[in-house]
Order: structure tokens, then sequence, then C-alpha cells
């Protein structure tokens, strides 16, 4: 098995994946991809012939010859490929789609209209000051935080959804790293912040923290 991620220390969805690949228990080769010197490497012609979205993370197994790209769409991938480690997708078809349903509210509602090509837009074309644009990442953090606050007020118990780790964990988690980046008063969100904590007080979730990583710049 050769798997490599491509990735920046950042990227709340490079995130999710180093996350999903520690609690799968693989072992993987971290390529790092800097969004944001030079231009951004994710629009070198080299990157672009291994992901045409300009996006990180690109998931790479050399000995399987497959690229994929979505992150949620990896994790997936990794959980019905390997038994080993955390079941992150649970069997039953209705759990199942609840797993899906709360871990897309933050990777599809969430995250997309907060990423830096939706920022950098505000910037150049609407000249958003960095003041506006913070607003704007915190405004739509909140939102989705208040709806995904009351749909796990009925399913969480230690972890997201019950007393099991699951995808929606390891979408939180990034989530609300971003969210204290950009100033989202945690307070706010009790229930997310101890979800939170119960997950970061796990070796994978650990290792998985941006500051953990090769191309950590802080
Ligand atoms: N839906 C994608 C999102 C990927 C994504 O938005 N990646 C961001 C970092 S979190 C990125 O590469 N941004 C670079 C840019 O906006 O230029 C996934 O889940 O993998």
């Amino acid at each position: 098995m050769s798997i490599r991620l491509y990735g920046y220390w950042r990227s709340s969805a490079s995130y999710r994946v180093r996350i999903a690949l520690n609690l799968k228990q693989l072992d993987y080769d971290y390529c790092a991809v800097h969004l944001t010197e030079d231009g951004g490497e994710q629009h070198k012609e080299d990157y672009f012939q291994l992901n045409p979205s300009k996006l990180v993370p690109t998931f790479v197994d050399e000995d399987d010859d497959i690229t994929l790209h979505q992150s949620l769409a990896i994790i997936e991938y990794l959980d019905e490929k390997y038994d080993q480690g955390e079941e992150l997708i649970p069997s039953h078809k209705l759990d199942r789609a609840r797993v899906r349903m709360l871990s897309q509210d933050i990777a599809c509602d969430i995250q997309p209209i907060v990423n830096l090509r939706v920022l950098k837009k505000l910037k150049s074309d609407y000249h958003a000051d960095d003041k506006q644009i913070n607003a704007w990442v915190r405004h739509w953090i909140e939102k989705g935080f208040d709806a995904i606050t009351k749909k796990l007020e009925t399913r969480s118990g230690k972890f997201c959804y019950g007393y099991s780790l699951s995808m929606i964990d390891v979408c939180l988690v990034p989530q609300v790293y971003g969210a204290l980046r950009f100033g989202v008063n945690m307070a706010d969100y009790p229930l997310l912040q101890r979800l939170y904590n119960n997950c970061m007080a796990i070796d994978a979730f650990r290792e998985a923290s941006p500051e953990n990583q090769s191309d950590a710049d802080i």
C-alpha cells in the first residue's frame, strides 16, 4: 500500500482526510500544496494534471493506480476498503443517511462558501476588506453551526452521532478549527465545543491538526 495525500496544513478538507487516515490506522505520505504562496501551487500545471478542480485534497494510491478528489468520497472509500480502525460510516441505512446528511451540512453548506477562492473573489471583484471578509466567514459558519447544533441535540452522545466516532466528527473538528481562526465565539456553541473537545482528546485527531503538519507556518 502506497498512499499519498496532497493537502495544505490549514485546509479543512485536507484535515478531514488526515483524521480519517489516522482513524483507519493507515500510513501515508503527505505532499504539501501551498495554497497562497506564488499565486497558489494548486494552480500550477502539474497539480492541475492531478486535480483539475485546483483544490486540495487529492488522494493517490499508487499500488492500485487510484486518484480521488472530494474529501467525503475519499473518506467513504477508505471506510469501505479497510475494515481496520474506526468505522466511520454506519452499516444501517438510516444511520448511514443521517451521518452523510450531517457531514454534508458542514462539508457542502458551510465550507464551500468560506473557501479561499470565494474570499479572494470577494476581495478582487467586490473590494471587500479584511474586516468584511472575516464577517462573511463568521456569518456562514454561525448559520451552519446553528443548524447542526439543533440537529445534533437529538443525535449526539460523547460524539456527534451517539457514542461512536463517525464521519461527522471528522468534518466537525476542522470546521471548529476554522471557526476559531476567524473569531467565531465558541461559547455560543457549547454542544459543538464539547464534541470538539472529546475528539481532540484522541491522538488520531490531534496528530492530524494543522499545527502538527510538516508545512505548518505558525
Ligand atoms: N468539496 C471539496 C472542497 C475542497 C476545497 O475547497 N479545498 C480548499 C481548501 S479547504 C482549497 O483547495 N482551496 C483552494 C482555493 O480556493 O484556491 C472537498 O471536500 O474535498
